[in-house]
């Protein structure tokens, strides 16, 4: 099949709010820097409904959303390296290529001359991985200011052109991964590569929300031995719980609107889960978590995506040191607010993308923590579907009682 356009099925999504259409889709062959990936697996994330429903305001149709997938590398085009033929590999929504010159120029000069130093050794990857290392404990999102992201926004691949189309249709991509196709292609930067030992139906939930959650406090300095309020107790939610109880925080409050989550949130390593919508009357839940960690939190986090549970989420921290991540992704439109006495008295507002995880380099480390018992993955598999039941799927993760649902490509 290598060099020819192979015929296969794929969700499509023809516009906002529709539900997924099962298509006989034309995906051409990999170009130059690209890989043409056979997807097995696919989980559907929240951020997939967010897009489909038109809440997105990057959002484009007719499109092949999905980004949690697993798939064997079927053929690569001119110049890949990073991955070959057979591979068992995860897309990456987040690829680490290239920090553009105009950003390297704002940064401080010592930065800048590490960096400068690196981009005289050239090659593509090796230079993002370099600047990346020099940078990224600095500036943690640097990694998204790449030329992939511009052309992912706009669903398409780097050369500005699509690789999927329905009977000369051009169809866009998503995220630079369109898992909901049988075989899709990515830039070779938004690939990796894992250890063939590990399951696919499993592994493929590190491309979005365990890998987002794991990097959002491994990532935090400090998390030993605080206190963690998680807000949202869905995969997201559930995955900061796990994470912070592994580097050992020393009490992780959940919370969440959902009773049944109180045994899901224990079960992940919380101490104590608070239902918020439960609470006296009046009694907002900022100021319930303030009065029962005698001041408030070290850290909190948002998995939710609404911005009242953000501004709560903040001010819920400790005055002084608190520090809030925003990780839910809110509809376009929605705005945050706190008094600016919030941050003026020391509360820090921050928010992360995949966890600020580089996956290239990290992906593969957290399989083998998967592997060894360390990561949980098969805990968050609740529900299982054929691609034809797709939107089923969607449906699932409505139910409250549906941590992820894994697609059989
Ligand atoms: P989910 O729907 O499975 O979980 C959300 C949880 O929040 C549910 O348990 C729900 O009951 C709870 N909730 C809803 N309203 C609440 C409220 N007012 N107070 C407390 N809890 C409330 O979603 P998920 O897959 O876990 O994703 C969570 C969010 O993270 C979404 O917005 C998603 O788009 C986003 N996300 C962001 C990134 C990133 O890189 N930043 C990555 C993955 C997902
Ligand atoms: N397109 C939206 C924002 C969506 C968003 O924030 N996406 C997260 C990943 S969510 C994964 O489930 C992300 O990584 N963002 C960084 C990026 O570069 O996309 C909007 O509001 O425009
Ligand atoms: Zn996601």
């Amino acid at each position: 099949t290598a060099g020819q356009t192979i015929k296969c099925k794929a969700a499509v999504c023809w516009g906002a709010g529709e539900p997924l259409k099962i298509e006989q889709v034309d995906v051409a062959p990999p170009r130059a820097h690209e890989v043409r990936i056979h997807i097995l697996w696919t989980g559907i994330c929240h951020t997939d409904e967010y897009t489909r429903s038109g809440k997105d305001p990057e959002g484009l149709f007719p499109v092949i959303l999905g980004h949690e997938g697993g798939g064997i590398v079927e053929s690569v085009g001119e110049g890949v390296t990073n991955v070959a033929v057979g591979d068992h590999v995860i897309p990456l929504y987040t690829a680490g290529q290239f920090v553009s010159p105009p950003l390297i120029q704002r940064l401080t000069p010592g930065i800048q001359s590490a960096a400068n130093a690196n981009s005289a050794k050239a090659a593509r990857p090796t230079f993002a991985a370099k600047v990346a290392t020099s940078l990224l404990s600095f500036r943690p999102s640097l990694t998204f200011t790449t030329q992939v992201r511009t052309t992912q926004g706009r669903g398409l691949m780097p050369d500005e052109s699509s690789r999927f189309s329905i009977k000369g249709q051009p169809i866009h991509h998503f995220m630079g991964t369109s898992t909901f196709s049988q075989y899709t292609v990515v830039a070779d930067v938004s690939v990796v590569a894992v250890d063939k030992k590990a399951p696919l139906e499993k592994v493929c939930l590190l491309g979005c929300g365990i890998t987002t959650a794991w990097g959002a406090v491994v990532k935090q300095p400090g998390i030993k031995g605080s206190s963690v309020a998680v807000f949202g107790c869905g995969a997201i939610g559930l995955g900061v719980i796990a994470t912070a109880a592994l580097v050992g925080a020393s009490r992780v409050i959940a919370v969440d609107v959902n009773p049944g989550k109180d045994s899901w949130a224990k079960k992940f390593g919380a101490h104590e889960f608070v239902n918020s919508a439960q609470l006296p009357e009046g009694k907002r839940i900022q100021d319930h978590l303030v009065e029962i960690t005698d001041g408030g939190l070290d850290f909190t986090f948002d998995c939710t995506g609404n911005v009242n549970v953000m501004r709560a989420a903040l001010e819920a921290c400790h005055k002084g040191w608190g520090v809030s991540t925003i990780i839910g992704v809110a509809a376009a439109g929605q705005e945050i607010s706190t008094r600016p006495f919030q941050l003026v008295t020391g509360r820090v507002w921050r928010g992360t993308a995949f966890g600020g995880v580089k996956g290239r380099t990290e992906i593969p480390g957290l399989v083998e923590d998967y592997l060894s018992g360390k990561v949980k993955i098969d805990e968050y598999v609740t529900h299982h579907r054929k691609l034809a039941e797709i939107n089923e799927g969607f449906h699932d993760m409505h139910g409250g009682d549906c941590i992820r649902c894994v697609v059989d490509m």
